[in-house]
């Protein structure tokens, strides 16, 4: 046999077992290294369900209470460690439920799989009224992630889950999903195992290296600007930034690409500065929206582009040179080829230590939310999980939270959804037992999904969580008081006793009112880890929108 058969061989499927279809796609999961699923069950998947409970100890399966935390515990559990993660939940009502999160993946790039069910197979698209039906509900799930298959039965099982997996992480990273029928899932038969197949990365294009190695290399004042796709990226980002003598700019998913110790770590309204002044910019996974149209360009600024997804580049603005691929392969290349031409350049050291003071300075006008994000760095480890929310914390910790290595910020990205927040870092705080998560809120984002505190303490979750208290959606109302004439509508609350709401769960419930009294409290939880929600009572927060919505530094 010649070495292209023998190769052949090794990768074809295995021979045809009998299976149900939801065994085959349950076995093709874990062969894939899938051991989770956060799920809500009912009756289109209770043949599915079985299939779990079958798989005994190989598969974890953590029941939510709503099939939103269902979906966002798999999109925190995939983004706190980079790998495919999954859920499933029943058909129609379920699968709207987990749509917040399921556009949230989208946008987050996030590898989560969805595994929905469906009506009876011959009743798809009638209009019958079967329970749980939705229209066109294959065309709804499709405009929703960037992968969806039909399984028709155990005949294609397994290719199709295998297919899925792969399209998780191939390319540009997305959510895929997996429907199937209610009459389909248990359905027996020969049902061929597809093996795992790694996706191939795209070869790298060597000329467009040499291209942006000559372009960076000739430039003076290079601006890296580092987004979710660099995560992964970190120590090329790193000797990058210092052969390039570059200030990396991160804002709310590239946040610890680069540790925020080191001055060259730069915040939106720094990297605004340095957007104005750069001869050139490198962009590692990120979109380019905001610099570009609020910041503005002109053709004094070349930019080299990064990205997995070949469409991405130029979407926006044609950059000079595009790189398609995973980032960490392609800037060891251009490390490589820039070592060979990269100037000795004058240290920005000095320069960046000025920027950062002064930014301080200027920050000082967030002092309220700063208190408190001292108080939170000072007690949650280096390698603790921050997860984010839309409030008025969130918002400043976006700007200088200090984060220190990948991963260990996780912001909602340009849906900035209210409410992901609570049930996204328990799934995080799931995934990775060994670390402190500690979820933060607003009172209005976290009884958008605070019921999953039963989740947490029926599966013993760990999860620390502050709520700020302002009796309001904060943000609203402040809006509505500055421009539009102290108006206001819809924007005060009526709140639980949160102590007591945690406490009624069986979690600990604590109150701290000072940032000193929150950093107590912080330490005392960590140590003890169990869930828990420390309710912070503020008062309404200086705004923060001047160092995010900036005018434009250039083509003007
Ligand atoms: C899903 C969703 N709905 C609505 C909004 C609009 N929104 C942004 S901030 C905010 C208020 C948040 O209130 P709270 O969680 O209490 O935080 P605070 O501003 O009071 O700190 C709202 C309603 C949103 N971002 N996402
Ligand atoms: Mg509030």
């Amino acid at each position: 046999m010649n070495v292209k058969a023998a190769n052949k061989k090794k990768t074809a499927a295995a021979p045809a077992k009998s299976l149900t279809t939801a065994e085959a796609t349950v076995q093709t999961m874990l062969a894939h290294g899938l051991d989770t699923v956060y799920a809500l069950p009912g009756v289109h998947n209770d043949h599915l369900f079985d299939a779990f409970q079958r798989a005994g100890d190989r598969l974890r399966v953590i029941h939510a209470r709503h099939e939103q935390g269902a979906a966002y515990m798999a999109l925190g559990a995939a983004l706190a460690t980079g790998r495919p993660q999954a859920y499933a939940v029943v058909p129609g009502p379920g699968l709207l439920n987990a749509g917040a999160a399921l556009l949230t993946a989208y946008g987050m790039n996030a590898p989560v799989l969805g595994l929905i069910g469906e009506i009876p197979q011959d009743a798809i698209g009638r209009g019958l009224g079967h329970l749980h039906e939705i229209r066109d509900q294959a065309g709804i799930i499709k405009r929703l992630v960037d992968h969806y298959a039909h399984i028709d039965g155990p005949g294609d099982a397994s290719a199709k889950t295998a297919r899925a997996i792969q399209a998780l992480v191939g390319g540009r990273p997305g959510p895929a999903a997996l429907e199937c029928a209610i009459d389909v899932w248990g359905k027996s038969g020969r049902a061929p195992t597809a093996p795992p197949a790694p996706p191939r990365p795209p070869k790298i294009d060597d000329d467009a290296v040499r291209a942006a190695a000559r372009l960076l290399g000739k430039a003076k004042r290079v601006l890296i600007v580092a987004g979710g796709g660099a995560q992964d990226a970190s120590l090329e980002v790193t000797l990058l930034a210092s052969m390039l003598q570059a200030p990396v700019l991160s804002y709310r998913r590239g946040r610890g690409v680069l540790d925020d110790r080191d001055p060259f770590s730069v915040n939106l309204p720094i990297g605004r500065d340095l957007w104005g002044e750069a001869d050139a910019v490198l962009a590692v996974g990120t979109r380019l929206l905001n610099p570009i149209t609020q910041w503005g360009i002109d053709r004094d600024l070349k930019i080299v582009r990064v990205d997995a997804d070949r469409a991405e580049p130029a979407r926006l603005h044609k950059p000079a040179v595009a790189l398609v691929g995973d980032a960490a392969p392609i800037l060891r290349r251009l490390i490589d080829a820039l070592a060979r031409s990269n100037p000795r350049r004058p240290s920005r050291r000095d320069e960046m230590q000025q920027r950062q003071a002064s930014m301080r300075k200027r920050l000082d006008k967030l002092a309220p939310q700063l208190a408190f994000l001292d108080a939170i760095r000072a007690e949650l480890p280096d390698d603790g999980i921050y997860v984010d929310e839309v409030t008025q914390v969130g918002f400043v910790a976006r700007l200088a939270f200090p984060v220190y290595k990948p991963r260990t910020f996780l912001s909602p990205g340009y849906q900035d959804n209210l409410g992901w927040g609570f049930a996204t870092a328990l799934g995080a705080q799931h995934a990775r037992p060994e670390v402190p998560v500690l979820s933060i809120n607003g009172d209005g984002g976290f009884l958008y999904t605070a019921n999953e505190l039963a989740t947490a303490m029926h599966h013993r979750i760990p999860l620390v969580s502050i709520v700020f208290n302002d009796n309001a959606l904060g943000n609203v109302r402040r809006i509505q008081q500055e421009q539009f004439g102290n108006r206001l509508i819809a924007c005060d609350l009526t709140n639980p006793d949160f102590v007591k709401y945690a406490e009624s769960f069986g979690a600990v419930g604590l109150r701290a009112r000072t940032p000193d009294e929150l950093r107590d409290a912080l330490r005392t939880s960590f140590a003890r880890r169990e869930p828990t929600v420390i309710e912070v009572p503020v008062g309404p927060m200086p705004s923060p929108w001047e160092f995010i919505h900036m005018p434009p530094v250039r083509g003007r």
